[in-house]
């Protein structure tokens, strides 16, 4: 009598129905266990399986089965039907292809890389509130990436000096400051201090330049919390809300999306965290998963990397996040991500950001095009002549590559990108 029933889950003559939900994973199996064996116990494990074969079994289940139908060295293709799915539960999808399947003894490694979404599980989620072009039309900025920068060090400043700093920054012609991913409402930074102190130098701030400006202060606590923060941005007349959305989880985001969306306040998704389930090749969750997820539920914008920053990341894989995140449509790219149709959900900015000074900036821009939200922080803060300074030189740098001329070039006529270089010059932080 057979114990169980794994194989079950396994039909490489398979081909998906459109209104499957299919998931792409890199497997490794443990000792001893066979590769189909392997990828059936992940079929199973994910959907309606377990590790023995059942007394009864309703034939129904049949039709709730995942299958999976392609196999292919250590990665595997799995279909799920979609009435296992609850109609916009963002955190029931991750507990059925990211649950327990992580911690099974017969795999040696998994990592969940990407998840295509048919129309009819896509259609229950709101996706972003404003869209990137939205957004550029909220700020009034066309034909460049929009650019920010955090105080720093990242956190310390009372909420005076923070607004000082910010003041600058805005005067240095960035259309952003941004709070730190751990900054949250301190004894000496609290949030109440921070959201007014704020809205009076970005009131001054715009008078004097013009131009419209924002921020991304940062709301991550308890969700009903969360919701009160947004409220307060809202009254001090602000149009962003920054989250952790790792810490603060996939339901709060859900939450705050509609929330937010309420208030007209668009949302800076930080990935503080990902780096811990993201980065390990062999095992865990990619960033293409959780850049889609967040796109899905509605963020406006989401980090990506750098890929010539300070942090992990490949320009294969910034690209490849910033057109899952920005595209209608994105292709399926070899054994990194999965076609997608994105129907009505509107498109999110990538946010590239990390170790950046106006020295990096032509190549970030290389990746990416215009369609950014580009953060250089302490490399504008370090400026051998301060923040605004900074900001000016980091200025100069985006409109160098726009005209297609070398930084050195452009050093000849713009004072603050010659400082920048002199201290930087090309340098990759570590
Ligand atoms: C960058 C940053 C951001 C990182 C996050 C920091 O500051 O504020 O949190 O960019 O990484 O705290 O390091 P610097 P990612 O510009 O001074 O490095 O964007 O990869 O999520
Ligand atoms: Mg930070």
């Amino acid at each position: 009598m057979a114990i169980d029933w794994y194989m079950d889950f396994v039909d490489t003559g398979y081909t998906p129905g459109k209104d499957e939900l299919v998931c792409l994973y890199y497997f490794e199996p443990a000792e001893g266990i066979g590769r189909e064996e392997a990828v059936g116990r992940i079929a199973s494990e994910s959907s309606t399986g377990t590790w023995t074969t059942l007394f009864t079994l309703p034939p129904r289940m049949k039709d709730l089965q995942a299958t999976a139908f392609q196999i292919e060295g250590n990665f595997a293709k799995i279909a799920y039907p979609l009435a296992l799915w609850e109609e916009g539960n963002a955190p029931q999808l991750m507990s059925g292809i990211a649950g327990n399947i992580f911690g099974m003894k017969a795999l040696a490694n998994l990592r969940l890389i990407d998840v295509s979404l048919p129309a009819e599980y896509i259609t229950h989620f709101r996706g972003p509130h404003f869209g990137m072009e939205g957004i550029r039309k909220m700020m009034k900025v066309h034909g460049r990436p929009l650019t920010g920068a955090v105080p720093k060090p990242k956190i310390g400043f009372s909420a005076q000096e923070h607004a000082e700093v910010g003041y600058e920054t805005w005067m240095g012609g960035f259309d952003f400051v941004k709070d730190d991913e751990n900054l949250t409402s301190t004894p000496f930074n609290r949030f109440e201090d921070r959201v007014k102190l704020m809205a009076k130098m970005r009131d001054r701030a715009e008078k004097e330049t013009g131009e419209t400006k924002s921020a991304f202060i940062n709301i991550t606590a308890e969700t009903e919390l969360m919701k009160k923060r947004a409220e307060f941005l809202a009254d001090y007349g602000w149009n962003y809300a920054m989250i952790d959305v790792v810490v603060a989880g996939t339901a709060a985001v859900s939450t705050l999306r509609d929330h937010c969306s309420d208030l007209g306040l668009a949302i800076h998704a930080h990935r503080a965290m990902h780096a811990a389930f993201d980065r390990d090749q062999k095992h865990g969750i990619t960033m293409q998963f959780l850049a889609k997820l967040m796109r899905l539920i509605g963020v406006a914008q989401i980090h990506t990397g750098t890929a010539v920053g300070k942090l992990a990341g490949t320009k294969k894989e910034s690209l490849l996040l910033a057109n899952l995140l920005r595209e209608q449509k994105t292709e399926a790219s070899g054994n990194m991500l999965l076609e997608q149709d994105w129907g009505g959900i509107k498109s999110a900015f990538p946010v590239s950001s990390g170790g950046l000074h106006p020295g990096l900036v032509p190549e970030v821009l290389d990746i990416y095009g215009i369609d950014l939200v580009l953060l250089v922080s302490g490399g504008i803060h370090g400026h051998p002549d301060g923040t605004r300074a900074g900001a000016t030189a980091t200025m100069q740098a985006i409109e160098a590559w726009s005209e297609g001329i070398t930084l050195d070039e452009k050093a000849g006529t713009s004072h603050e990108l010659a400082r920048a270089l002199e201290k930087w010059g090309y340098y990759r932080p570590k």
